[in-house]
């Protein structure tokens, strides 16, 4: 498997109920290595930004609502197959479908305050990556 690094977002949800610790700690016991991280609340222009191939979806003013309502702790992972396995160790968008042990189970509300965000190809990853860090963040 080759080394691969992938775009995290600890949510504002999870980040005000006190869980970042806990979701930081359950991607180092997955093997993740933390290659950069900070902490910072978007405006509503860069979340729609982050979000704009869902600006057509009827939640899109929702989330955007939710993305801004805190700050948020975006991190680059790096692992073996990081894209794969970081959207297995999230689990699925809605809560109520994701499977025990992962991390949507164990600390998301719904399917919109739903903890945390992973890219989920390596073309989305690239961007997003991008998108929070500059080259020298992620040397
Ligand atoms: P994922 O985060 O699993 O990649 P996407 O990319 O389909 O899921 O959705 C991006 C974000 O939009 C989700 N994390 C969630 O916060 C929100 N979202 C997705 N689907 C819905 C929905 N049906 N209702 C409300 N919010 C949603």
């Amino acid at each position: 498997m080759a080394l691969e690094r992938t775009l995290t977002i600890i949510k504002p949800d999870a980040v005000a109920a006190g869980n970042s610790g806990h979701i930081i700690a359950h991607l180092e016991r997955e093997g993740f290595r933390i290659v950069a991280m900070k902490k910072i609340t978007l405006t509503r222009a860069q979340a729609q930004a982050f979000y704009a191939v869902h600006s057509q979806r009827p939640f899109f003013d929702s989330l955007v609502d939710f993305m801004t309502s805190g700050p948020i702790i975006p991190m680059v992972l790096e692992r073996d197959n990081a894209i794969v396995s970081l959207r297995e160790v999230m689990g699925a968008t809605n809560p109520e479908h994701a499977a025990e042990g992962t991390v949507r189970k164990l600390y998301a509300t719904n399917i919109e305050r739903n903890a945390i965000h992973g890219s989920d190809a390596p073309e989305t990853a690239a961007v997003e990556r991008a998108f929070f860090f500059s080259g020298l963040e992620q040397g």
